[in-house]
């Protein structure tokens, strides 16, 4: 492992929730659940409530009657809240955890009433009818945050399966320039750090260059408390770099969840510190849940749709060969038809020692290398990569034809082991990042840096021997053929 490969390592271990301090545009105390005591108050409480950090820890939360009513109306659930507005215009959030109760305080923004938000969220409560529509959606989004929010630079991110994800709408200023189409790498934003966006509305980073306040208890570390829920969890010191290696002072974000899993995020930038408040945050999450349902309802939509279409196709190649009095046949003579149902450029089919190819397929003898490996995992039936370079290295030949396979098979009573192999050739691709991923940048003094990259200047990457990927609709018609071979031969 090299020290950057150790960095990263060490980001994807780092305890965010366990940070032991909050940012200082809020304040917080933190209730254990067993006895209603407080044992932990940031240190700046006093600009909030009369209250001494030291001191109130250790006594009952109901020496605030508010917060003992607050907390017995607090639902008893991990992940509860509820939130009041105490008489000088403070807002208090109440926030369950697992082992205690976080307890935020903030001023209230004052907010002119021309969040017109209601406006805002009617245009985005409907559902793409096409691609392009689609795109026209998302661009509907970033004008939106960037009006509820006022950020300079507002863009709406999307995940691709490895984690990578790319800007694909936008609103900015010239001072900040433009991230549109640029790629960056998963480790970006650390697995930890995207889980927190599955049970969280937004994250705020109001001031880059603010300092962290601690939390202090008299009888527990500060890092006993729980601060995933939390709106006000300080900043990880390497995210706090990475924002300054962009120029960006101020950060804002908010996932876009589709069927419970991240999809995307909406993220702002600001050049100087910037504060929103609750009220701001809320309407710019209300827009981007707005934003996910539509976009949900056209995944779903378009997958139904494909679905659809490829059984139609699948159905009527099962009935040709059905109507063989030998199946086997019937297969043999619809192998073109069987590459052109997953929409590849090669198909193979091998019974015991026997394969048959049809259209472009690696050679025999490259075929029967590929088919061993298959055979080798018994507990794949399954197969499919759009990179066989990483099983099979070092073969340009084979990996022009082949970059991309899918395999299934299926061992039926009648015929044994039977294999069906899909090809797609080499594509190669270019993807523009924003700067190099791989290579960190050496320091002056030749030592590798140990903060994120400092360039954001676009670099481009020519991907080769991958091939255009497998869908998840086009493994489900795989899946299918094997199970009609399991049945019926
Ligand atoms: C967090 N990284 C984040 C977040 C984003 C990004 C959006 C969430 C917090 C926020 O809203 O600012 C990344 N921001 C981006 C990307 C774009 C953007 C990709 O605007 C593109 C337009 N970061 C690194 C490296 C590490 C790292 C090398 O570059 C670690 C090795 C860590 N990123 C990191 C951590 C967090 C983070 C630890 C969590 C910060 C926190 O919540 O405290």
């Amino acid at each position: 492992m090299n020290r950057y490969q150790e960095l990263l390592a060490g980001c994807e271990a780092e305890q965010l929730h366990r940070s032991g301090a909050i940012q200082g545009w809020g304040t917080l105390l933190w209730i254990d659940a067993a006895n209603g005591l407080i044992t932990h108050a940031a240190a700046n409480i006093r600009d909030y409530l009369a209250l001494d950090p030291a001191q109130c820890c250790g006594q009952p939360a109901s020496s605030l009657p508010w917060l003992g009513a607050e907390l017995a109306a607090l639902p008893a659930e991990n992940g509860a809240s509820r939130q009041t507005t105490l008489p000088d215009g403070i807002e208090a959030r109440l926030l369950r955890a697992e082992h205690g109760v976080a307890v935020e305080l903030e001023r209230e923004e004052p907010v002119a009433d021309d969040l017109d938000l209601h406006a805002l969220q009617q245009g985005m409560l409907r559902i793409p009818a096409s691609e392009a529509d689609l795109q026209a959606y998302g661009n509907a989004l970033v004008a939106g945050i960037a009006r509820l929010s006022g950020f300079h630079r507002v863009m709406l991110y999307r995940f691709h399966d490895d984690w990578s994800g790319e800007v694909i709408a936008e609103q900015t200023t010239p001072d900040l320039g433009s991230y549109l189409g640029l790629r960056f790498p998963a480790s970006d934003i650390p697995a930890i750090a995207r889980r927190l966006y599955l049970i969280n509305d937004w994250r705020l980073i109001a001031d880059t260059r603010a300092a962290a306040v601690a939390l202090q208890g008299r009888t527990r570390a500060a890092d006993d408390v729980d601060l995933s829920r939390s709106d006000l969890r300080s900043v990880s010191p390497v995210h706090l770099q990475y924002l300054a290696n962009m120029g960006v002072h101020a950060s804002f974000s908010l996932p876009v969840r589709v069927a419970g899993q991240l999809w995307g995020l909406v993220a702002c930038h600001h050049l100087q510190a910037k504060y929103i408040g609750a009220r701001r945050r809320r309407a710019c999450a209300a827009l981007s849940s707005a934003y996910a349902l539509g976009l949900s309802s056209f995944i779903a939509a378009r997958r139904m749709q494909s679905i659809d279409r490829l059984d139609r196709r699948v159905d009527s190649i099962l009935e040709r060969i059905a109507s063989h009095d030998n199946p086997l046949d019937g297969i043999d003579s619809c192998g073109e038809t069987l590459r052109q149902a997953i929409d590849a450029e090669g198909f193979a089919m091998a019974i015991g020692d026997e394969v048959a190819l049809f259209g472009s397929t690696p050679a025999l003898d490259q075929m029967a290398q590929i088919d061993s490996w298959f055979l080798s995992r018994p507990e794949e039936p399954l197969y499919a990569t759009d990179h066989l370079g990483s099983i099979f290295p070092n073969q340009p030949v084979l990996l022009s034809v082949a970059s991309g396979m899918m395999a299934i098979k299926a061992n039926s009573a009648r015929s044994g082991l039977i294999r069906f192999y899909w090809f797609r050739p080499e594509e190669p691709t270019q993807i523009i990042w924003a700067g190099n991923p791989n290579k960190p940048e050496p320091e002056d003094a030749g030592a590798v840096m140990l903060s994120p990259r400092r360039s954001f200047e676009k670099w481009v990457e020519v991907r080769s021997a991958h091939s255009r990927p497998w869908s998840n609709e086009e493994r489900m018609v795989a899946a299918k053929f094997r199970n009609y071979l399991l049945r019926w031969l």
